[in-house]
């Protein structure tokens, strides 16, 4: 079986909701960043020497890593061909297109506000840049209600994660369309379900 390595509220949760929603069998194991510990005690670095999550082990033993290239190794193995077109359908590359802005121009900006060493200058440096981001995929997603149209595709898990740090750090208030996009999300069984296994979810009093 599959095993995907994660840490709650990071960037793992992008493929950890999309092995749910494409219904891929795996396991989840849970890493401790700041002491690149599992919950065993055995050492993080030994699987993914990067130190860094998420990493997908495959039933080979192989392990992937780097967020955008799991994403697509999960989405050509899903059994619906929206979620990543196949080769020749040009679909596939506009996917891939969304999945790259959002990890080179949104993850890596917040990668520094999330810098414990960063100044508080340097912060706000970044954080003008990504709300001019944040402006653009706000766009792009207009009534969606997903990135690539009516269905849900490979950069739509990984935006919803880039919507949880923004409304953490900045505040969703700016980006409508984020906004609702976040709330539709919030709905599918799939992220309710890595929300609560992530410990995550507030759930409402019966
Ligand atoms: N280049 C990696 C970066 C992943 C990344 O930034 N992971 C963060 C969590 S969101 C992390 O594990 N940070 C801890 C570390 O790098 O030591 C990717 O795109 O997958």
């Amino acid at each position: 079986m599959m095993i995907l390595y994660y840490s709650p509220g990071a960037c793992s949760q992008a493929p950890h909701i999309l092995l749910h929603e494409i219904g891929l069998e795996h396991d989840a194991v849970r890493v401790d960043l700041k002491t690149k510990r599992l919950e065993d005690g055995s050492n993080y670095l030994d699987i993914n020497p990067k130190g860094a999550v998420p990493a997908l082990q495959l039933e080979s033993g192989e392990v992937l890593t780097e967020n955008a290239v799991i994403l697509q190794f999960l989405g050509d193995r899903a059994s619906w061909p929206e979620v990543l077109p196949p080769l020749g359908d040009f679909r596939r590359y506009r996917v891939l297109e969304l999945v790259n802005f959002i990890t080179t121009e949104l993850h890596k900006r917040f990668s520094f506000v999330f810098d414990r060493e960063a100044t508080e200058e340097f912060k706000q440096f970044v954080q003008i840049g990504l709300s001019k981001k944040l402006d653009w995929i706000d766009g792009r997603l207009g009534s969606g209600p997903f990135l690539m149209g009516q269905d849900l595709t490979l950069p739509d898990p990984y935006l919803f994660v880039m919507t949880g740090w923004t409304e953490k750090v900045i505040g969703l208030e700016k980006w409508a369309n984020l906004r609702a996009f976040r709330e539709r999300m919030l709905q599918r069984p799939s992220v309710r379900h890595v929300l609560r296994f992530e410990g995550l979810l507030q759930e409402e009093p019966a």
